[in-house]
């Protein structure tokens, strides 16, 4: 039975301070879901017996057999309290780290959050990472500590033990409650400071700043979780109960006569009671006696469980009577213990009370969200809300308002689209008759009886009865449901089956939504504002006080007009129609699909900004190629692939340049799931997927000390045949010279321009540090262009100046010594595609450009001659940078140094076309013919192409006729690269593989096995502790992810099912081995014989990308034919 009517949650939705939005986030399998299951029960969606059991928010199949959640989806509860009615729109999330994208979807559209963490298991790495996003979404957390009763069942705790464990639990949360609010106090100081600072240049004496000050001055009370706060609550969520101490307050402050105020702040922590005096104490007073929440609270919930377990039917019935609660005969007879729990705990503690009541004190409503909040989220990039035009801050008081009346602007924020089968859509589902239809039934009923009498008498009437049969068989093509000719045929054909064929083989998309403010309607006209979208450029454009008609507007980039066409309430598997929204409220919408791709802004207001994007935690890594089975089928996958796109929000599909359609997933769980839904779903054809593509990096390191036998390099004798040193010298073409330095000289074909360049490796931490300001790189660059077009410098942001000059500073503090001298000032680029973590350095002597040009207000246009060539050299060291020699990946951590650019041959015969060119300067150009390396690299690298080059390339035309290599610009791209390549094919190569963490659990017992697997794996294990409390090993380790591929399930299946990791992400970490290694010294001869039998990793790896690129690779078939040979023969 469903308690609320649609009227009922219409009606609910209009009372904006009584809603509460929320999500419930924890670390997979801590019980959100069931959770979920109970709060649903308490409004009879689903039956009471059922709730744990079923699972209702996990509405795909695959979720069900798995066990996990794949995604988040929302439901809305009526919970009423004290004469108080609340709407509480609940959505469950996913707690598998693949998943995490769809976690940040959920909470961009709540206010509060129910963290639940597993009383045995405790705060674990998802715990963490939710806890971090809450925070940065600025939604107030509750907090629910789930399963208490394993710690009964299972640990076999006393009441005692139990407390201490719990109190444990909630200190972990609290400890990285502080750390989060450190930090952002520490940052709001600190940006508070150089706002100050910026306004009025700082006070003399003001120099020292104390950091901690902030600290101090704000109020932290409110921030950290404890039951006497009212926002913990313990619970088991599979045997229905759950209690704050509120509840226990209430019941004691009557038994005992002590005031329930003195009781909540008594019950939690170490207090004790005397119970001659009947008067609280302080736990110095009373030594090795029981804290109240062990003795009131505790000892209560562990006889009840030990009554039922032990199956002790007097004890049972004592305890059901003086709790004065009835259980059913059925239930009390029940041989399960678990039954009979559930049925006495969920009378006692009812679960959904305790929660939802805590949700509704606790949490706040849409009308109080925080000011901080909304600035946050209409700063896009490296914006200020002051710098924000007037009309867009105007739109903060909406927000704040939440307003419902017609002036109202409609914000609407979409956090990602879902794919729903488009029969489960309201108007495609059944409806009740109306009392027309009924008649009309009936009259059709009575015809065909009539009918059928005068068949049977014999009456030759059977042609249109087969007529009639037809017709509703090949429903869809019947459509004329009223014509004289149905009559005839059987009732079902004038419900509404064509529409619904029809909609069986489509897909419908819908957008996970929230109201922000103003009401939503049907039909309503709302603009889709682009996460690229400016509302500055707008409000340029368009005077003010416009009138919204759509076909007037000035076309305006990142921006679209268009329909709210249906409205939905989320119900969990059912979806209901609604006419309009007040604000305030989680929704869906239809109809988006063309317009929002994964998430979007909607609003009537053209000032207001996109949202700031969702900020994900989860980097996508594994990438499969996919193919149809059928070739002939590539359209649906096609259509298939850019489906899913959009129903996943973290997926990324991509066609690579080599053609192959590529999917980009979290892990091999998302995976998993994407590559169902394409097969069952989006694409409903056949697919081959080919292994994951694993990434790597190619770098350089220094030459290393010791040998392969730990040997010193330099004290041993080399062997007459050194093969190593001398191959890398056979490698190196003719005219291509070396120097002992490993600088690499090497002229164009044509003779004109000798370029000179060395490799040398960055420190990690400048990597590090490239890796982390990729964006910032990004923004630099497009200054510089900007700049460069001669724009206004007044745009560049003062924040993004000072971050800029940080960015710098850090690289100067991390490249100390003689080497290095100087050398932040002459980076000239990054690389690849300009932001990578690789680095140009320009050491000639008379040209200088570097990066940090972006800094300077103007650039100082420098009359140099070689200014023009600049864009190619960078060109050639883009290119080089990314793809290697080693198997052509990117390259990662080297500085390629530009020691000499000899132009002088060039000038030298070019003298004479001088004057000529000057001339020819405004020329515009437009051959883009360009030798290139490679057609994948084309494509990217055509932006790059420098305009000044394709003027000379047209202008020097025919001067250079002569040339049979090619225009100059060209061959400098390409020598500049192949000088990249020699010059790292000089130094001692290495591979850098992508390593995940991951954080296994494990008993003692099988801690053996898990190491097993993890070193078979090439894993490393980092930390080994134990978890306090338990007997349970928490083992941290990294793992290559080429050698994570059922890396998950061999765990599990090794330790039977009791450890399950959860890989994550975290590093690039270079293979110590060398992939060219032969043995050169004497000892390694000794060591590992003339060939090297021993398996070399790095070559492994290498190797197969090569295989995988169809590039050549250096491997005999039949390596050691001596061996081969057969014992019978030899004798
Ligand atoms: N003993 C015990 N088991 C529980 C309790 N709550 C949930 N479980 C079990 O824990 C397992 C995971 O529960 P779910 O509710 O699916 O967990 P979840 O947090 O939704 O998991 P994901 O959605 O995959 O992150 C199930 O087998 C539940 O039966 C509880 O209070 N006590
Ligand atoms: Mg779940």
């Amino acid at each position: 039975m469903v308690l609320n009517s649609l009227d009922k949650m219409i009606q609910l939705q209009k009372n904006t301070s009584n809603i509460r939005n929320i999500c419930i986030l924890a670390h997979v399998d801590h019980g959100k879901t069931t959770l979920a299951d109970c709060l649903i029960s308490s409004n009879g969606i689903i039956s009471s017996r059922l709730a744990g059991k079923l699972r209702y928010m996990d509405s795909r199949e695959d979720e069900q057999i798995r066990g996990i959640t794949m995604k988040s989806s929302a439901i809305s509860l009526h919970y009423e309290k004290d004469d108080q009615e609340y709407l509480i729109n609940l959505i469950d999330s996913p707690g598998h780290v693949d998943f995490s994208s769809e976690v940040s979807t959920a909470v961009r559209i709540c206010d509060g959050c129910i963290i639940v963490v597993d009383a045995v298991e405790g705060v674990c790495p998802q715990t963490q990472a939710v806890l971090r996003q809450a925070w940065l979404e600025n939604i107030r957390p509750v907090l629910v500590i789930n399963k208490i009763d394993r710690l009964i069942v299972e640990l076999k705790f006393t009441p005692q033990e139990a407390y201490s464990h719990l109190k444990n639990i909630l200190e972990q949360i609290n400890a990285l409650t502080g750390t989060l609010f450190t930090s952002k106090v520490l940052e709001e100081w600190a940006k508070r400071e150089t706002e100050t600072q910026a306004s009025s240049d700082s006070v003399p004496g003001e120099q020292v700043y104390d950091w901690s000050a902030g600290l101090e001055h704000t109020d932290d009370s409110h921030l950290y979780f404890s039951p006497d706060q009212g926002n913990v609550i313990f619970t088991s969520a599979i045997d229905g109960w759950g209690f704050g101490i509120k509840h226990f307050a209430k019941l004691y402050s009557q038994k005992l006569g002590i005031k329930t105020d003195v009781l909540l702040k008594t019950l939690w922590g170490e207090y004790y009671l005397n119970t001659k005096s009947k008067k609280i104490m302080k736990a110095d007073q009373t030594k090795g006696k029981k804290p109240l929440f062990v003795q009131l609270v505790l000892e209560n919930i562990w006889s009840l469980y030990d009554a039922v377990l032990k199956k002790d039917k007097e004890k049972i019935d004592k305890i059901v009577s003086s709790l004065g609660l009835k259980i059913g005969a059925r239930e009390a007879r029940h041989s399960d213990p678990k039954v009979q729990i559930n049925a006495i705990c969920s009378q006692w503690l009812p679960i959904s009370n305790s929660v939802l009541d805590m949700v509704c004190q606790k949490l706040p409503s849409p009308l109080d969200i925080p000011a901080e909040r909304v600035e946050r989220l209409l700063c896009t990039g490296a914006r200020t809300f002051d710098s924000l035009p007037p009309e867009t801050q105007e739109l903060k008081t909406a927000f704040m308002k939440c307003g419902s009346e017609d002036t109202a602007p409609v914000i609407i924020f979409v956090s990602k689209m879902f794919a729903v089968d488009a029969r489960s859509l309201p108007c495609n589902k059944p409806r009740p008759l109306t009392p027309e239809e009924i008649a009309q039934r009936r009259e059709f009923a009575r015809r065909r009886h009539a009918e059928k009498l005068a068949a049977a008498q014999g009456q030759m009437s059977l042609e249109p009865r087969l007529v009639g049969n037809n017709a509703s068989e090949m429903g869809p093509k019947k459509e004329e449901t009223k014509n004289d000719e149905q009559l005839t045929s059987p009732v079902e054909s004038i419900t509404l089956k064509p529409a619904m064929q029809e909609a069986e083989d489509k897909d419908s998309f819908i957008a996970f939504a929230r109201v922000f403010s103003g009401v939503a309607r049907r039909g309503q006209k709302i603009f889709v504002l682009g996460p690229k979208y400016d509302p500055a450029e707008f409000l340029q454009r368009v005077p003010l006080g416009f009138s919204a008609s759509s076909d007037d507007l000035p076309s305006v980039p990142h921006m679209a007009y268009c329909t709210l066409e249906n409205l939905y309430l989320l119900m969990g598997r059912e979806l209901e129609d609604l006419q309009e929204v007040p604000p305030g409220n989680v929704l869906g919408i239809g109809g988006l699909q063309e317009f929002v791709l994964k998430s979007a802004t909607l609003c009537t207001s053209p000032s207001c900004p996109p949202f700031i994007p969702l900020n994900f935690e989860a980097t996508p890594i594994v990438r499969v190629a996919i193919e149809p089975k059928h070739p002939s089928e590539m359209p649906q996958l096609v259509k298939g692939m850019k489906l899913l796109n959009q129903a996943d929000p973290c997926v990324q599909v991509l066609i690579q340049e080599t053609g192959e359609h590529v999917l980009v997933t979290a892990g091999e769980v998302h995976l998993q799931r994407c590559l169902d839904d394409l097969k069952e779903r989006f694409a409903k054809i056949q697919i081959s997927v080919s292994e994951p593509i694993i990434p790597f990096r190619e770098t350089i390191t220094k030459p290393p000390k010791v040998d392969m036998v730990n040997e010193e390099i330099g004290k041993q004798q080399k062997i007459a045949v050194i093969h190593q040193t001398k191959e890398d010298q056979s490698k190196l073409p003719e005219g291509v010279q070396v120097d002992a330095d490993g600088l690499i000289t090497i002229t164009t074909p044509n003779k004109l321009a000798t370029l000179s360049v060395r490799a040398m490796p960055l420190p990690e931490e400048i990597t590090q540090i490239l890796e982390e300001n990729s964006d910032l790189i990004r923004s630099m660059e497009q200054l510089t262009s900007s700049l460069n077009e001669g724009e206004n410098t007044q745009m560049i942001h003062q924040k993004t100046q000072a971050k800029i000059q940080e960015f710098k500073q850090k690289l100067e503090q991390n490249l100390q010594g003689r080497k290095w001298r100087n050398i932040v000032d002459q980076i000239w680029s990054f690389g690849p595609r300009k932001c990578g973590p690789n680095i140009l350095v320009n050491r000639c002597k008379d040209f200088k450009s570097s990066v940090w040009q972006c800094l300077e207000s103007k650039i100082i246009k420098e009359a140099s001659k070689y200014r023009d060539f600049d864009n190619s050299i960078i060109s050639g060291f883009q290119l080089a940078t990314f793809s290697g020699p080693m198997c052509e990946e990117p390259l990662m951590g080297v500085c390629f140094v530009l020691e000499k650019w000899d132009l002088s041959k060039f000038f030298g015969q070019g003298a004479t076309e001088k004057a000529g060119e000057e001339l020819d300067r405004g020329e515009a150009a437009s051959d883009l013919s360009r030798p290139v390396e490679s057609p994948t690299e084309k494509e990217q690298f055509q932006n790059d192409c420098p305009e000044t080059f394709e003027k000379k390339n047209k202008r020097k035309g025919e001067a250079l006729l002569a040339d049979c290599y090619g225009p100059f610009s060209g061959q400098l791209i390409a020598t500049m690269k192949e000088a990249c390549r020699y010059a790292l094919q000089v130094k001692p190569q290495r591979l850098m593989a992508a390593m995940y963490t991951c954080e296994i659990m494990a008993t003692a017992e099988v801690l053996g096995r898990v190491y097993a697997v993890l070193s078979k794996r090439e894993g490393r294990v980092l930390q080994e502790e134990m978890k306090e409390g338990t007997d349970m090993f928490i083992i941290k380790a990294v793992l290559p992810v080429a050698e994570s591929f059922g890396f998950a399930d061999e765990i599990r299946k090794r330790t039977s099912g009791l450890a399950s990791p959860q890989l994550v992400f975290s590093h690039w970490e270079i293979i110590s081995s060398d992939p060219f290694w032969v043995p050169t010294t004497e000892e390694e001869y000794l060591h590992f014989g003339e060939k090297a039998d021993s398996e070399n990793q790095a070559r492994k790896y290498m190797n197969s990308v090569r295989k995988r690129k169809g590039l050549y690779v250096e491997e005999k078939i039949v390596e050691h034919a001596e061996k081969q040979r057969t014992l019978g023969k030899n004798k």
